[in-house]
């Protein structure tokens, strides 16, 4: 039976329209992987989604003056957009807002609950009058006492950089409400006895391989500092209902229920669910922003641990850094960066796919320029990938017609080379090394451009070698075959395109070795060309739009 592999992305807030961060730092890897995966005849299900609650809708809709539910329902159908065209082949995108998951949260509740590790807390709250709620720190604003400055949040100072507590501030007040004075109120909360869970946490993050340095750093440096006992619940109206008498009125805290979306969606995807999260032999990788790393490598498995019910956890957590934007953080109020609402005004779906994995900011962040998109779009995809094809396809038409020139048997220098570059990739792509993996794939497409080069096909035609420049050009269909098999995950269109050529005949299973799947005479189509050029032009322009818009 073909081993499981359970792969699953960091859900997005509704929150916002998606940009290319968003599309490098979780989507677009964890699609790759899972095309790899299933290309490789893995058991894969691949699981993404929006993340519903929390206050960024909450904050977001009142901003729009509409319900919650109407405003994460627009920008989850926006986020669907950008999920289907940029071909993420997720088994399902599911949503946190359902009934699926709210019973999954309340079951799970229970269980950590009937084990000892809820507690109940009194704790001092920021408290709005008018608005008659709690805030998170984050919505009061008030004067900092170390510098005077006037919009200093109740965490932190923007302007002085000190961390504050809420009740520090001077004139604390609402974010949403300016006219609403904040006050400190008790108010009860139920805590998850994180603290017991030290010692487990550490042996599981231990016998962790494969995960990214800085992923590792993070989750240590929570070991390190003591894991201290965490609110689970909320003063808020939009989440998962408190499902214990008392807190008839709070919600779960949103990272709480957050990455259990992962779960409730597989549910919702397939009634073999468990056979993935319930299963030790399955193999289970998690893609995410930085930003996101703490919640997955020490909370969210600290539940699954706790609750001894054989859940799976993460065994590779695939943690990003962030990719900017002509030197800055991408934006929307800033207007800095690609939103993928118009990314396809610019350039086909491959095109950013290929660009941007080749770009993923594994070590470091990333700077990500209309510049470095044109080159490398130009070279490697018109370059060195279209260009080869069409010149096969046009070369061999107009002296053999449409049909595979005759074989003289595999050319083994080349196939050796290939060989090596297959393996090189194979096992980038096994340890998700994006850019490694690019590496390879541009060397593989390097590879076939020289070998004609080399042999000149057409000089053969010229001076009368009939039979040699079949055999080049029936390599050279050999090659195409290949590209389109190595090519899938990254560029699935282009993939199907290059299928195209041969009638769709030949699948795009996962190449062990280069191999000869094209028989002599076999019909192929000339394509149109499989990408443009990227002019300057529209470089500058779509910068200058960013800039001045
Ligand atoms: N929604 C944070 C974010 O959108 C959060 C991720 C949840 S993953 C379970 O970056
Ligand atoms: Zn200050």
């Amino acid at each position: 039976m073909a081993k499981k592999y359970l792969i699953t992305s960091a859900l997005p807030y509704v929150n916002n329209i998606l940009h290319i961060g968003h599309l490098i730092g979780c989507l677009l890897p964890s699609d790759v992987y899972a095309r790899f995966c299933r290309a490789m005849g893995r058991d894969v299900l691949y699981i993404g989604g929006s993340d519903e609650h929390g206050t960024p809708s909450e904050i977001g809709a009142a901003r729009e003056g509409i319900s919650i539910e109407e405003y994460v329902d627009k920008y989850r159908a926006k986020h669907l957009d950008a999920v289907r065209d940029f071909k993420l082949s997720f088994d399902l995108y599911g949503r946190t807002h359902t009934k699926l998951h709210e019973k999954l949260i309340h079951e799970l509740f229970n269980r950590l609950d009937s084990l000892g590790m809820i507690e109940e807390k009194t704790s001092r709250q920021p408290y709005s009058v008018n608005e008659k709620k709690f805030l998170a720190d984050r919505y009061v604003i008030g004067t900092c006492p170390k510098c005077g400055y006037e919009r200093a949040y109740g965490n932190e100072c923007e302007k002085c950089g000190a961390s504050l507590d809420p009740d520090e501030l001077i004139n604390p007040h609402s974010a949403v409400d300016p006219t609403s004075p904040v006050e400190m109120r008790e108010t009860k909360h139920l805590y998850f006895k994180l603290s017991k869970m030290q010692d487990k946490l550490r042996a599981w993050i231990n016998s962790r391989v494969g995960w990214p340095k800085t992923a590792i750093k993070i989750a240590n440096k929570w070991l390190d500092e003591g894991l201290r006992d965490n609110p689970i619940t909320r003063d808020l109206k939009w989440g998962i209902p408190v499902n214990k008498p008392g807190f008839e009125d709070k919600v779960f805290y949103v990272w709480f229920d957050a990455p259990w979306g992962y779960v409730s969606i597989s549910q919702a995807a397939t009634d073999d669910w468990a056979s993935w999260w319930k299963n030790p032999d399955c193999h289970y990788t998690e893609f995410m922003g930085k930003d996101n790393v703490s919640f997955h490598s020490v909370f969210f498995p600290a539940y699954e641990l706790a609750m001894n019910d054989g859940w799976k956890t993460v065994d590779v957590l695939k943690g990003f850094n962030f990719l900017n934007f002509n030197g800055a953080k991408v934006s929307k109020s800033a207007n800095n960066g690609i939103f993928l609402d118009e990314a396809l005004d610019i350039a086909p779906a491959d095109c950013w796919r290929y660009a941007l994995i080749a770009s993923t900011p594994e070590t470091d962040d990333t700077d990500f320029t209309m510049t470095r998109f044109t080159e490398i779009v130009n070279k490697d995809l018109n370059g060195l990938l279209g260009n080869f094809v069409s010149r096969v396809c046009k070369l061999t038409d107009k002296n053999f017609g449409l049909n595979v020139p005759k074989s003289n048997g595999t050319d083994s220098a080349l196939a050796a080379r290939l060989d090596e570059k297959i393996a090189e990739l194979t096992s980038m792509l096994d340890a998700c090394e994006f850019r490694k993996s690019i590496a390879a794939l541009r060397e593989i497409y390097g590879i076939a451009n020289e070998y004609m080069t080399a042999r000149e096909p057409w000089a053969l035609v010229k001076n009368g070698d009939t039979d040699g420049a079949a055999a080049v050009l029936n390599e050279c269909f050999q090659m195409i075959d290949l590209f389109a098999r190595v090519s899938a995950p990254f560029i699935p269109d282009t993939a199907e395109k290059i299928k195209n050529i041969f009638g769709g005949n030949h699948d795009l299973s996962w190449p062990t070795k280069y191999e000869h799947r094209i028989a002599d005479g076999e019909k192929f189509i000339v394509p149109e060309n499989l990408f443009t050029r990227i002019e300057d032009t529209l470089v500058t322009k779509t910068t200058n739009d960013n800039v001045t818009k």
